[in-house]
């Protein structure tokens, strides 16, 4: 047996297991946790995030101020877009997978900006 036979064993080898562990690995990744606080004077700070095609993300928006008006809600254009109250002392968690690039806007639930996530 000679050197390259066996190089090329031991690939065969390994590539399953390789292929099973790829597989498994998004189900098994924990999402990348993205977090704002929330004020009326301030809106969310910070305004802007960058996260991975197909990463599993977390988004926790921190009320430290009840929202009024136009902007007592809170969504992501495209990955969250159920509109969610801003109530003091109540986190919001508006968690999503991005599945193709781009920049995604936060607005209100009527649609104003207030932020953007870019995913890559
Ligand atoms: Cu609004």
């Amino acid at each position: 047996m000679n050197m390259k036979h066996l190089i090329v064993s031991a690939a065969l080898a390994i590539s399953p297991a390789l292929t099973n562990a790829a597989i498994a690995a998004p189900t098994a990744a924990k999402a990348v946790s993205i977090n704002a606080d929330f004020t009326s004077a301030g809106d969310i700070n910070p305004k802007s995030f960058t996260v991975g095609v197909g990463q599993k993300v977390r988004f926790q928006v921190n009320p430290k101020e009840s929202g009024t008006g136009c902007m007592s809600d809170i969504m992501v254009q495209g990955l969250w877009n159920r509109p969610q109250l801003l109530v003091k002392g109540k986190p919001v968690v508006m968690e999503f997978t991005p599945a193709r690039p781009g920049t995604y806007r936060i607005t209100c639930g009527m649609g104003v900006d207030r932020g953007f996530i870019r995913v890559n």
